[in-house]
């Protein structure tokens, strides 16, 4: 936070054109966004809890003004990509609650057919790639949607996220190094919440300033970015994306960011490497839906009353998403093949032997 705060503490970007552009009706769309994704990650802590939902679940509460800001500047050619805490992304993207909700379920009527779960929310119809478990494994394939955009000669981007702990596997650098050479339009978002895990991002990271700032060893242009502030979430990552856009060059964003819950629900370290004075004071001076519920009511945007009454149409979204995912069936046996490969799925030879990926 140090830097980002001292660079820019005195600039108000509510007044960037990408802002000042902004309907009162866009502000409250992006305030309602953020809302959502926040009841909807209450409801499945709550159903984690009571057992309804196997294998991980990490929550994206306290981090929504970084996947709202930045998805909310997405055209048609644009594209997003991320890690396993993906449930703000696929939200944003225009995924619905119910297909969300059901695949945390593990029902048949979620996004994957219940085949993938929290960490694999996907929807390719809407550009939103996932949702992948191996840290930094969605970076070669983010460098992969630019690659794919520039190649077809479209003026897109590729948004891929990642976390403080990803910024040290080897699969990120060698991406950052094709994204400045091939001079591909992707923005490598980095959600900096200060853990991987239970490790602090000062003991796992070497660096100089920030870690956005290692762009400079590949010739890349990078910014850090107070993501308690949607305003200045939006203001710079524009700047990053017309620069995709019209020069085809990448950027790296570090967005300082936290998380409120452990690093997943089974987090059995979650009190033990961080105060709760430390989450005290980010949930009370930092939070990114406070903060711009009073900024709306300053602006006269927005009424007291209004937002609450937002919020509480997030909290019935996400309560009917809980009976829907309750009430779909789960998937057959019979399914349990279907969905891997396309080959068997359609019957192909390379299906039918089984040689998916070799001739001979
Ligand atoms: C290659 C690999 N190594 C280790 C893990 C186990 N692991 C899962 S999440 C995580 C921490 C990542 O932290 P960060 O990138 O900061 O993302 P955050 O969870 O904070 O969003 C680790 C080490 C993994 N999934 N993949
Ligand atoms: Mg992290």
């Amino acid at each position: 936070m140090s830097l980002a705060d001292s660079q820019y503490a005195r600039l108000d970007f509510a007044t960037s054109p990408i802002n000042r552009a902004l309907t009162a009706e866009q502000k409250i769309g992006l305030l309602t966004q953020m809302m959502r994704i926040r009841k909807f990650e209450q409801a499945s802590l709550k159903y984690y809890n009571a057992g309804r939902i196997g294998g991980f679940l990490h929550l994206y509460i306290g981090q929504e003004s970084v996947a709202v800001g930045t998805i909310s500047l997405c055209t048609p050619n644009d594209h997003t990509i991320t890690a396993y805490r993906c449930h703000g992304h696929g939200l944003m993207s225009g995924m619905n609650m119910n297909e969300c909700m059901a695949e945390l379920f593990g029902k048949a009527t979620g996004s994957a057919k219940g085949k993938g779960g929290s960490m694999h929310l996907f929807a390719p119809d809407k550009n939103f790639w996932g949702g992948h478990g191996i840290v930094a494994g969605q970076t070669p394939l983010g460098l992969g949607l630019a690659y794919g955009l520039k190649y077809k000669g479209i003026p897109g981007v590729a948004l891929c996220y990642l976390g403080d702990g990803a910024v040290n596997q080897g699969a990120f650098h060698e991406s950052l190094n094709l994204a400045a050479l091939f001079e591909l339009p992707v923005i490598y978002v980095i959600e900096n919440n200060g853990y991987s895990m239970g490790t602090s991002q000062k003991r796992s990271s070497a660096y100089r300033g920030c870690l956005a700032q290692r762009a400079e060893a590949y010739d890349m242009e990078w910014d850090l970015v107070d993501g308690s502030d949607i305003y200045e979430v939006r203001a710079k990552t524009h700047i990053a994306m017309e620069r995709a856009r019209t020069e085809c060059r990448p950027t790296i964003l570090e967005i300082s960011t936290y998380r409120y819950y452990g690093h997943s629900v089974a987090d059995a370290n979650a009190k033990k490497y961080r105060s709760p004075e430390e989450i005290e004071n980010y949930k009370n001076n930092h939070d990114p839906i406070s903060t711009f519920r009073t900024r709306l009511i300053q602006e006269g945007v927005i009424t007291a009353e209004q937002a609450d009454a937002i919020n509480k149409l997030a909290t019935e979204e996400a309560a009917a998403a809980v009976v829907f995912a309750d009430q779909s069936p789960a998937p057959s046996i019979d399914d349990i093949m279907k969905d891997v490969y396309w080959e068997v799925d359609n019957q192909t030879e390379a299906g039918r032997t089984g040689r998916h990926f070799f001739n001979d």
